[in-house]
């Protein structure tokens, strides 16, 4: 099916294949294969009479029902995945024996899930929360995950806190609010209180907790893991997603709104931008240490809320990956998909971190009571593509029918096979660290600055952006009730930055601190937004216009949009057809009352009817909030005069036709802007 279905197809989709079905145009069966007469009326007493026990076909569907549901996810519940290719750009040979790091020509499947962390399943999608950016590649060699998420670093650094982190962050159990929010009491008590969260906040609070897409994300595999090449020679290695579009974000008051006028805001973005062909791509980029560098940096490099700045270590891109197939079943893929970070091929190692060495327990355990059970790996979107074989056997929900007598290891009846592999053979060998030390239940000294890189996150990023983190912590201290947490909390921050924390507090009711601050004057440009790339490329754009608009130029800047890739979609009065001048007919996307500015990246304004009073006030607050949300906006024809009654003429990101052969490709420059910060909102 996968062939004619979709046009592009490797190992893993052949593989999906066998178990997709589609019923259609079939006849009803019960779940034994029995055709089914009757749907819709239960086996009764007489018509008015009591339901019989009898009826096995009610009895069937009414308990597959009963247990639809599977417990989701403890954290990251709120998901959206998609199938993919990840294309090698150079060999790694050199520092790692990973096949498909080695080999250009290998094409390997991918599946990647994007996640809320704190929200339950039915939350929004455009919450204040890290992104879960979880991939898994499925090489000839086994499964490789690589389950990051899109902030570098982490709250905690230590496994065994994870528990109290996340009770902290999630909805106060008392009365369970609020939901996939961050702004309450215990999770700020919890950050004043254990402050190797520092860091991790001022990324939280800053414009990468609210991104513009699951596309124009950076994801991060957070630990240092191990590269061990053929000669067995190791190397550190942090992992890096850079989307290709930039990485890019919402606004927290155009967040707020769309969390109500579309929660699915991302998930339809990605699942839209793949039907229609606009494939997210990314690109894998690896910062290497060697080994014997191991101490030659001011910060342990083993310690998940640390960055390796990209000026000091540089990220080498060295493949890309692109998302190009949407799932045809979100439980059967995106719900059932078990990730773990302990799911490597030769080449690819551990570290000491101790919060990947937590995270290598706990994904197994959790996927165990998700699941139902240790034969998870054997559901479809969670096998291999390679052969795989052991002695494990029996317990809940196993498929494979293991034929013969032999399941045990080592035996002489089966020729004591399955055998080992040697490592020559593909056979996986950990590396072999040199360890010793005494059992000890305590933080190595090395871990010990909370504060240096928090400060360099701050020190790296343009003024906006700053000004965004400040609001971020104003709103979420504004809603934490104890007075004592909000004080702590703005003392903590004055070890990042006196302004900063005086800034928060001015607003927050606490007494700003007098002293604090930091000798910390670095900074790392690779971390600014700003120094992102910038592009049009699969933009949305309201071209608002209704009937009687100019035929010729509207054609042509429509046409203009779609050849550089940018999405026009029509917003009228009402759904339906609206007619050019000459007759040119156009198919409305959106009537306006299911439109807003929030849903989409720029406006292009061509006509405001005066014959619609209704309209033309709907089209006014549309307007004024694109503009307001610092979007490109654009007119031509009668838009033009609308801008100039209404005082946008000549603002910044604001593009007037005076001539219709320049207007598209002003337009677009103007839109791959994405925000025009400069703009002066009052
Ligand atoms: Fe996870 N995490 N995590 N985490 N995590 C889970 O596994 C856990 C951490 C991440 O789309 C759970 O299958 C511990 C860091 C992602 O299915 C659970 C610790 C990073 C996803 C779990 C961490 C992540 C999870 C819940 C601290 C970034 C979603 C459901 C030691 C590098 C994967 C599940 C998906 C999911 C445990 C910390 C990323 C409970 C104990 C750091 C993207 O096993």
């Amino acid at each position: 099916m996968a062939d004619e279905r979709k046009g592009h197809t490797n190992k893993k989709d052949h593989q999906l294949d066998q178990f997709r079905v589609d019923d259609k145009g079939k006849k009803l069966t019960t779940n034994q294969g029995l055709k089914v007469s009757e749907d819709e009326f239960s086996l009764k007493a007489g018509v008015r009479g009591p339901t019989l026990m009898e009826d096995f076909h009610f009895r069937e569907k009414m308990t597959h029902f009963d247990h639809e549901r599977i417990p989701e996810r403890v954290v990251h519940a709120r998901g959206f995945a998609a199938h993919g290719e990840f294309q090698l750009y150079e060999s790694m040979r050199n520092v790692t024996k990973a096949k498909f790091l080695q080999d250009v020509t290998i094409k390997t499947p991918v599946f990647v899930r994007f996640s809320t962390v704190v929200g339950s399943r039915g939350s929004a999608d455009t919450v204040r929360d890290v992104r879960g950016f979880a991939t898994k590649f499925y090489t000839d060699e086994g499964n490789f995950d690589l389950v990051g998420n899109n902030i570098p670093v982490f709250f905690i650094q230590d496994g065994i806190k994870f528990p109290d982190m996340v009770h902290a962050i999630k909805p106060e159990p008392h009365n369970e609010i609020p939901q996939a929010s961050s702004a309450h009491d215990t999770f700020w008590d919890f950050v004043a209180n254990n402050q190797e969260t520092a860091h991790m906040i001022m990324w939280l609070m800053s414009d990468r907790a609210i991104p513009r897409s699951f596309r124009m994300m950076e994801g991060f595999g957070v630990h240092t893991f191990r590269f061990v090449n053929e000669q067995g020679k190791a190397y550190f290695v942090k992992f890096h997603w850079k989307p290709t579009l930039g990485t890019h974000s919402l606004i927290w008051d155009e967040a707020h709104e769309l969390a109500g006028r579309d929660p699915d805001f991302h998930r339809r973005d990605l699942w839209e931008a793949i039907e229609n062909g606009y494939y997210p791509e990314f690109e894998l980029g690896v910062q290497i240490i060697n080994e014997e560098d191991e101490f030659a940096f001011d910060f342990d490099i083993l310690d998940a809320t640390k960055i390796w700045p990209e000026e000091d270590v540089p990220v080498r891109i060295i493949g890309k990956m692109t998302l190009n197939q949407n799932v045809d079943n979100v439980f059967a893929e995106t719900e059932q998909v078990a990730f773990h970070p302990g799911h490597v091929v030769p080449g690819i190692d551990f570290t000491n971190d101790p919060l990947l060495q937590a995270r290598l327990f706990s994904y197994t355990d959790t996927q165990l009571i998700r699941l139902g059970g240790p034969n998870f790996h054997e559901i479809p979107i969670n096998r291999p593509v390679c052969p795989f074989r052991n002695n494990q056997r029996d317990g809940y929900h196993r498929q494979t029918i293991n034929v013969g007598k032999v399941s045990y290891h080592k035996n002489s009846l089966a020729g004591n096979t399955p055998s080992e592999a040697s490592v020559a053979e593909g056979g996986y060998q950990h590396y072999q660290e040199k360890v010793e030390g005494r059992k000890v239940q305590g933080r190595s000294k090395s871990f010990a600055d909370h504060f240096s890189q928090a400060t360099l996150f701050w020190n790296s990023i343009s003024e906006t952006e700053k000004m965004h983190i400040i609001n971020a912590f104003r709103f979420e201290l504004g809603k934490v009730k104890s007075k004592s947490v909000r004080q702590q909390v703005v003392d903590m921050f004055a070890n990042v930055n006196l302004e900063l924390a005086i800034a928060i507090a001015v607003d927050i009711g606490v007494v700003p601190p007098k002293s604090g601050g930091s000798n910390i004057t670095k900074a790392s440009p690779a971390l600014s937004q700003q120094n992102t790339t910038f592009s049009a490329f699969s933009r949305s754009v309201a071209v608002i216009v209704t009937d009687g608009f100019h035929d010729a130029d509207v054609k042509y800047v429509l046409s203009s949009l779609k050849a550089s890739g940018l999405q026009p979609e029509i917003v009228s009065e009402k759904l339906g057809i609206i007619t050019g001048m000459n007759g040119t007919q156009l198919e409305v996307d959106h009537a306006n009352l299911t439109a807003d500015s929030v849903l989409f990246d720029a406006v292009y304004m061509i006509r405001g009817s005066d014959r619609n009073k209704k309209f033309n006030k709907d089209i006014a607050y549309f307007i004024d909030e694109a503009f307001s949300h610092y979007k490109t906006i654009g007119a031509t024809h009668e838009g033009i005069q609308w801008f100039e009654i209404n005082d946008f003429d000549g603002k910044t990101g604001v593009v007037i036709a005076n001539n219709m052969n320049t207007f598209a490709h002003e337009f677009i420059k103007e839109v791959a802007v994405h925000r025009h910060w400069n703009r002066q909102i009052v």
